[in-house]
């Protein structure tokens, strides 16, 4: 039986609560919470989508060519990743704002929150994507919360289709610990498909991959991920230390004091460390 098919009556009996909703806000908060994900339209013009497929492209060539090629990023298992894009181009910092971004966020988190990571995801044809193996956006967390940690919305910039690969999602994932087994994921895997412009929102912890891109063009989304920003270092003791004349000679309690943990102040300095740790890895191997 198709969906079409489905018997549309809500008929109850035994139900003495039951949740309202009254707008487009409150329908994707429902479905977020239930499913763990939720679409609505991005109101993006067709002309604002062409132009962002543009800058998406020139950012990461841009980012390629800083770190001295897309093979440092293949390296690093970040190829065909633009990061913080937001900061190269007023049409990306539009759409990070994008008012129904704005609204779910602040609904769904109901706090203070920050933009965690603002990344275009080109999905190449025929070729292999870190972001198609399952994974959440808060990657290795492995617990549920009563109330969500994160919240990720991912634009569509070009069509998602069974052709150019949707977004694969493991429903309700979101509120389990653990990755479930393989069945349940042969079994309940669902692929969204969307027209360009769509948003498809979902909680940071819903186990989600990219769908293979079998067409013959790029296939671009932009992700967000916005989160309170709840865990982080009080202060800064690097700095209080440094200010006090105070030296730290033992790696572990450097490590400790978050010496080494800065914020990567550009999108070049954070590869480049991971960029060495990835060669460090590769010159250990046998
Ligand atoms: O491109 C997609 O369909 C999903 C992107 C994704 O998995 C991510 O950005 O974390």
């Amino acid at each position: 039986m198709g969906e079409t098919d489905l018997d549309t009556t809500v008929l109850t009996h035994g139900v003495a609560e039951q949740t309202a909703t009254t707008g487009d806000i409150e329908r994707c908060i429902e479905e977020l919470r239930i499913n763990g994900y939720a679409l609505a339209p991005s109101g993006l013009e067709e002309s604002e989508l062409a132009q962002a497929r543009d800058v998406l492209d020139k950012v990461y060539a841009q980012q390629a060519e800083e770190v001295g090629g897309e093979d440092n990023l293949r390296l690093m298992k970040d190829a065909n990743i633009a990061r913080a894009v937001c900061a190269y181009d007023p049409l990306m910092l539009k759409i990070a704002t994008l008012p129904v971004i704005l609204e779910v966020a602040a609904a769904f988190l109901r706090q203070y929150c920050v933009l965690m990571s603002h990344n275009g995801i080109l999905n190449q044809p025929g070729r292999d994507h870190y972001q198609f193996t399952w994974h959440r956006d808060l990657n290795y967390q492995h617990y549920t919360s009563s109330r969500p940690l994160a919240l990720s919305a991912l634009l569509a910039v070009d069509p998602f289709d069974e052709v150019t690969g949707g977004t694969y999602v493991l429903p309700g994932t979101h509120l389990f610990e653990a990755f479930p087994s393989e069945d349940f994921v042969r079994n309940h895997q669902k692929v969204v498909k969307c027209p360009p412009g769509t948003i498809i929102f979902f909680d940071a912890m819903l186990y989600h991959r990219t769908g293979k891109n079998n067409s013959n063009d790029v296939r671009r989304a932009v992700n967000h991920i916005i989160t309170p920003p709840m865990l982080r270092q009080q202060y800064n003791f690097k700095e209080i230390f440094a200010q006090r004349g105070v030296e730290v000679e033992d790696p572990k309690v450097r490590d400790y004091l978050g010496f080494e943990y800065e914020i990567p102040k550009s999108v070049k300095d954070w590869r480049e460390g991971k960029i060495e740790a990835a060669r460090a890895a590769r010159a250990r191997q046998p």
